[in-house]
């Protein structure tokens, strides 16, 4: 097993600082607790100079085709990786509007790709109606291509664009009137963290097993889906409810036993919010729910392992 890994710290997609630094510390960690090998891709930044108006945007039509720009160019350079056929290839933001890029990357190499979206929001809002005019809350309208927003926005993704049968939202809990509207109208398959508390995460995963069985995968993991006290480090608080970490273990156990991974994004990690101990737990649980989604839990190289045999078997 290796880590592949892809560094997208955007922040753009918000309106705080801090994101851009979540990938080096992802990083480091990962180096430090494991001795997988490691494929460094290196990191795209895009910083947010002026935090009070970036996450505004969107509600500037001048301004957005210059903003996707940037997501167009680690669009390739995510397709370029997964079509030379290295994965799973993490891509670590970030916030959430990366997966614009990844996402679309992804279902352009793998057509017929499921996508489990592990998440409180469901990121479907459009840059008419939302509230806040983040791109982070906007992923999956382009990539379902809602009011035909990609054909005016985003041309490079037509080719990556999803159908509403491929997503399966996991721990939904904090999702707007506009939002819900479209999960109904359209029936996207969805697991709210109330559905998940009340049936339990095992119950659930027998639901979702059939659904992504036999097809790639991409994951893409929202660490504000988890509850508040479990990994504070994150944008936007949400008080009441989210995963637990067990359930969260459960999911990562179920990824690695499908065998069918193929990319993930974890996003949403701000190292600048909290303090030193919570920035830790947080970053500590998303390293855990990816080791084990790609090793089920082990995780030290091969022949790390053969060295350490050998050392019981000569003491
Ligand atoms: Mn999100």
């Amino acid at each position: 097993m290796r880590i592949n890994f892809s560094g997208l710290g955007f922040e753009i997609g918000q309106k705080k600082l801090g994101l851009a630094q979540s990938p080096q510390l992802g990083r480091e960690y990962l180096r430090f607790l494991t001795s997988l090998d490691f494929i460094d891709f290196g990191d795209s930044n895009e910083l947010n100079t002026n935090p009070p108006q970036s996450g505004f945007v969107l509600s500037n039509p001048e301004n957005i085709d210059w903003i996707l720009k940037k997501y167009e160019n680690i669009f390739y350079k995510t397709k370029q990786i997964l079509t030379s056929g290295i994965d799973p290839l993490i891509n670590w933001g970030g916030d959430h509007s990366i997966a614009l890029a990844t996402l679309g990357a992804f279902k352009t190499v793998y057509p017929n790709g499921k996508i489990l979206w592990i998440d409180a929001h469901a990121d479907l809002n459009h840059p008419s109606y939302s509230l806040s005019g983040n791109l982070h809350g906007m992923p999956l309208s382009f990539l379902l291509n809602l009011e035909n927003i990609a054909n005016h926005h985003t041309p490079w993704l037509l080719n990556g664009l999803i159908s509403t049968k491929d997503i399966i939202y996991l721990g939904l809990r904090a999702v707007d009137p506009y939002e819900t509207q479209i999960i109904n109208d359209l029936g996207i398959t969805h697991f709210t963290d109330q559905e998940i508390s009340q049936r339990g995460i095992l119950n659930v995963l027998n639901d979702i097993r059939p659904l992504i069985a036999d097809s790639p995968l991409h994951v893409s993991f929202d660490i504000d889906s988890v509850e508040y006290e479990t990994a504070p480090s994150t944008g936007i608080k949400i008080e009441h409810g989210g995963l637990t970490r067990n359930d969260l273990l459960a999911i990562a156990i179920e990824i690695h036993r499908q065998k069918n991974i193929k990319s993930m994004d974890i996003v949403e990690i701000n190292p600048l919010i909290g303090t030193k101990s919570q920035v830790e737990k947080t970053i500590l649980l998303s390293l855990q729910f990816l080791l084990i989604s790609l090793t089920g839990g082990s995780y030290e190289s091969s022949s790390k392992q053969a060295q350490r045999s050998d050392q019981i078997s000569l003491a």
